[in-house]
């Protein structure tokens, strides 16, 4: 996500830290780059023009403390205007009084509206919320279907009748009150331009339930079509939050860092992908600090307690302390590793992976499924006695998955380098959250 304008970023604060002093002229070079930076990345000239006037003038008129160093502080100084501009703090959804909650998706048509729909009702479901879905797209019966297969796969009810909109979502609410589900989720029919039809349809559902929440959905590939877009609707919708989609794709960045500013209203949730479970919710502070290449270790730490099941890190980690972590267990930490999605995704979130992608180095997904492969062809024995994997077992292992001897003799060195390196570590206490993220590198 937003990696052209990480990368432009990440070099302007690798000089700016390198200098020992920081002069009027170089902080005038750094907002030269800066700018250019933003408007490569299609942020809107206006919004470009009052960031580099803002930041300009606070890191002019910085005053430099002594335990940091100047350079330091003005990246202090571009951070801090970078998560204004992205929104400040995070926005919550509101949720109604009376169950349930409606949320209305809006938005053009393609922007990812129905995929968002499948992803908020799953968000919802793991904070044990109970969401129903229901589409309004009376005009394509095969928008009803999709959004039916989606619900099918999380197991969420998507309420349906052959009746009109406004009725239509009417009794969808009368269904979730009905069946005790506290959240309505309306997906509504986009059209590939506005249209006075489509926003009088939005107007009246605005009128006729009064959602709690109104969340504008953008394609984050458009860049400024999806700004000028989202303008009209807040003006004839005055909506309450934003979703942009698509931002895994070589989006640019240019809505999500245009959006807020004009519009003033809070980017809420990012898609990330095609698949369900491809969706952040947005912190305007994380994203910033990502964009500067410090990192969102925050973020690094949600993904990890999503994926790991706090109870089999428990027994995990006693298993490690009584020394029986086999071979069997490596391979379920592999599992909770892999279930945290692409490698290169979990890395970008760490400190100091913007650097080294600059270096092009990069991970490889294959080795994690190439170790699972491995451990599987191993018998039970095997793998709780790692001990009497010889040298004609190995060459077995490697036939029997696909690898060679030297991919079999590495998972081991690397399995036995974890059982090493926590016992070395000794009493000292793993931290549930992060002993898996550990043991799977
Ligand atoms: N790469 C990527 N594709 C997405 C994302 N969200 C939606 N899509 C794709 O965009 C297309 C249109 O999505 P859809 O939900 O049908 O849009 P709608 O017309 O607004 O309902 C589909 O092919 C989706 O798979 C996302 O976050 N990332
Ligand atoms: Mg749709």
């Amino acid at each position: 996500m937003l990696e052209q304008v990480q990368k432009g970023f990440v070099s302007i604060v690798r000089t700016l830290k390198g200098e020992g002093k920081i002069t009027e002229s170089n902080i005038r070079d750094a907002m030269r780059r800066i700018r250019r930076v933003l408007l490569e990345a299609d942020v809107n000239y206006k919004v470009v023009k009052d960031f580099i006037q803002c930041t300009q003038e606070k890191a002019i008129g910085a005053t430099v403390t002594k335990s940091l160093s100047p350079g330091q502080v003005i990246v202090k100084i571009i951070n801090d205007e970078l998560t204004d501009l992205l929104g400040k703090k995070n926005y919550q959804l509101k949720t109604a009084p009376v169950p349930p909650t409606v949320i209305l998706l809006v938005g053009l048509q393609g922007c990812g509206k129905t995929t968002f729909a499948a992803k908020l009702a799953n968000h919802l479901l793991k904070k044990n919320h109970t969401p129903v879905l229901v589409s309004v797209d009376v005009y394509r019966p095969a928008a009803v279907t999709q959004l039916e297969i989606l619900g099918k796969q999380i197991d969420v009810p998507v309420f349906s009748d052959k009746s009109k909109v406004l009725k239509r979502v009417k009794e969808s609410i009368n269904f979730a009150r009905q069946n005790h589900r506290d959240t309505v989720i309306i997906d509504t029919a986009g059209r590939l331009h506005i249209d006075e039809q489509m926003m009088k349809e939005l107007l009246d559902i605005k009128k006729s339930v009064k959602p709690q929440n109104i969340l504008f959905v953008a394609d984050g590939m458009t860049g400024q079509d999806a700004v000028n877009a989202a303008t009209t609707f807040n003006e004839k919708l005055d909506f309450d939050g934003i979703v942009l989609t698509k931002m895994d794709s070589d989006a640019r960045g240019g809505a999500a860092l245009s959006i807020v500013k004009v519009t003033g209203k809070p980017i809420i949730f990012v898609g990330t992908g095609e698949k369900i479970e491809n969706v952040e919710v947005f912190h305007p502070d994380r994203i910033a600090n990502r964009i500067l290449g410090m990192g969102d270790v925050v973020t690094l730490v949600e993904k990890v307690q999503a994926s790991v099941d706090a109870e089999e890190a428990v027994r995990l980690e006693s298993k490690l302390r009584k020394k029986k972590f086999t071979l069997e267990d490596y391979l379920s930490q592999i599992k909770h590793v892999k279930k945290m999605g692409p490698l290169e995704d979990v890395l970008e979130l760490i400190p100091g992976f913007a650097k080294l992608k600059m270096k092009n180095i990069t991970v490889d997904d294959r080795e994690l499924i190439r170790s699972e492969s491995i451990i599987q062809s191993m018998t039970k024995e095997e793998r709780i006695n790692p001990l009497i994997l010889n040298g004609s077992r190995r060459r077995r292992i490697a036939k029997g998955s696909g690898t060679r001897t030297s991919d079999v003799n590495r998972l081991l060195n690397q399995y036995w380098q974890v059982v090493k390196l926590t016992r070395q570590m000794g009493k000292m206490r793993i931290s549930k959250n992060l002993s898996a993220l550990r043991m799977g590198f």
